[in-house]
C-alpha cells in the first residue's frame, strides 16, 4: 500500500507541473481528490487491510490528500496573480492628471453664420465692430431720429432696467457712436444680440441676433447698397438668391427699403416660417438719413452712405433649414451638434 501511495504522489506532482491553467488544475482535483477520485478509491481499498496497516495506510493517504489538496491550492494562486500580473501590464497606460475626456461641444448655428457673414463683408473691406447689449435710450432712438413718443416706438419695447437703461433692440444702437468713434469716410459692420418684448412664434423670438452695416463715403448710393446686399447673401447659400426690395420706413434712413429674401425653406411656396407669404423679412436697408449723420458728428453734405440691419437669427434658419426660430435658443444639444464644424 505504502508503494501504491509513494506512486500515486510522484504521478500527481508530475501532473501538478504540467497543469498551466485555472481549468487544468480544477480537472488534477478533481481526478485526485473528487468523490470518485484516485485518493477516494485509495481509501476504499484499505477494507482488505487489517488493524494496525489499515490506520498507517490512512494515516498517510490523508496526509497526500492534504498536500495534493494545498499544492492545488497554491498553484491556482499563483496561476492568478501571473494572470493579474499580466493583464496590469497589457492594460493601457493612463495618466491620471489628464483632463476627463468628455464630448466635444460645437459652435451654435448662428455662430457659424455670423463668422460667415463677417468674412465675406472683411473681404469687401469692412472693420467688425463690438457694442454692449445695455445701452441708453438716446443711442438706441433719439440719435437715430426716434424721439420720445415717436410711434416708430412702438415697434420695439424692450426690456428696460431700474438705472433708465435698456437691452438694445436692434444694432442700430450702435450707429451713433461708432460715427462718432471713426468719423467718415466708414465701412464696418457690428453683430449684436438684440431683445424685444415679442410673443413669440415660428420666426419671432424675444432674443435673436443682427448685423449691422454702415458704409459712408462721398457718392454713396442705392446701387453700392444693392451690390453688397446680393454678393452677401449669394457667398451666404452659394447661390444666386431671389431678393426683393420694397419701400420700408425707419426713421433713421431716407429712403428705406425692405428687403426680402425667398423663403428657402418651402421654395416661396408659403410655410410657418415665412408667414405663409413665401417671402422671408430679413434685411432692412436705407440710405442714412442726413439728420443721423449730422448727430454722429458726419457732414451730410459731404457724405452719404447706407445702413442695413440683417436679421442673422432669419439667415440661419435659412442657412441650416431650420423651421422654427425657438429651435436656436432650446437648449436642444442635439439638435444644435448637427450644426459641428
Ligand atoms: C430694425 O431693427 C432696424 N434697426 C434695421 C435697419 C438697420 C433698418 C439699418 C434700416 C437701416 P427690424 O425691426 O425690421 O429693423 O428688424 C431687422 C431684422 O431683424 C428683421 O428683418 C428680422 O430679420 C430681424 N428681426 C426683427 N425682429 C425679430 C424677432 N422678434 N425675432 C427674430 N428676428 C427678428
Amino acid at each position: 500500500m505504502e508503494q501504491k501511495i509513494t506512486s500515486l504522489r510522484e504521478q500527481f506532482t508530475l501532473a501538478l507541473n504540467n497543469a498551466a491553467s485555472a481549468a487544468a488544475l480544477e480537472a488534477l482535483r478533481v481526478e485526485y481528490l473528487g468523490k470518485k477520485g484516485l485518493l477516494a478509491e485509495l481509501m476504499q481499498s484499505l477494507r482488505t487491510l487489517s488493524g494496525d496497516e489499515k490506520k498507517q495506510a490512512g494515516q498517510l493517504i490523508n496526509t497526500l490528500k492534504n498536500e495534493v489538496d494545498g499544492l492545488v491550492r497554491a498553484a491556482a494562486e499563483t496561476l492568478q496573480k501571473e494572470e493579474q500580473k499580466r493583464q496590469i501590464n497589457s492594460a493601457k497606460r493612463y495618466d491620471v492628471t489628464l483632463p476627463e475626456r468628455t464630448e466635444h461641444g460645437s459652435y451654435h448655428p448662428i455662430s457659424l453664420v455670423q463668422r460667415e457673414v463677417e468674412r465675406i463683408f472683411v473681404t469687401m473691406g469692412f472693420t467688425v465692430e463690438e457694442y454692449p447689449e445695455v445701452v441708453d435710450d438716446y443711442h438706441c432712438f433719439e440719435a437715430l431720429n426716434i424721439p420720445k413718443h415717436h410711434p416708430a416706438r412702438d415697434m420695439q419695447d424692450t426690456y428696460y432696467l431700474s438705472n433708465g437703461q435698456l437691452l438694445k433692440t436692434h444694432t442700430s444702437a450702435a450707429q451713433n457712436a461708432i460715427m462718432r468713434k471713426y468719423g467718415a469716410p466708414l465701412r464696418v459692420i457690428f453683430p449684436g444680440r438684440c431683445f424685444r418684448n415679442e410673443s413669440t412664434d415660428a420666426c419671432h423670438e424675444n432674443t435673436f441676433f443682427q448685423m449691422e452695416g454702415i458704409m459712408i463715403d462721398r457718392d454713396i448710393s442705392i446701387a453700392n447698397l444693392i451690390y453688397f446686399m446680393k454678393t452677401m447673401l449669394s457667398e451666404v447659400f452659394q447661390r444666386d438668391v431671389k431678393v426683393r426690395l420694397r419701400p420700408g420706413f425707419f426713421p433713421f434712413v431716407e429712403p428705406g427699403f425692405e428687403l426680402d429674401i425667398s423663403c428657402l425653406n418651402c421654395g416661396g411656396v408659403g410655410c410657418p416660417s415665412c408667414k405663409n407669404s413665401g417671402w422671408l423679412e430679413l434685411c432692412p436697408c436705407g440710405m442714412i438719413h442726413p439728420r443721423v449723420l449730422e448727430m454722429g458728428g458726419i457732414d451730410p453734405d459731404e457724405y452719404t452712405g447706407f445702413a442695413f440691419g440683417l436679421g442673422l437669427t432669419r439667415l440661419a434658419m435659412m442657412r441650416y433649414g431650420v423651421k422654427d426660430i425657438r429651435d436656436f435658443n432650446s437648449g436642444n444639444l442635439k439638435a444644435l451638434a448637427q450644426f459641428t464644424q
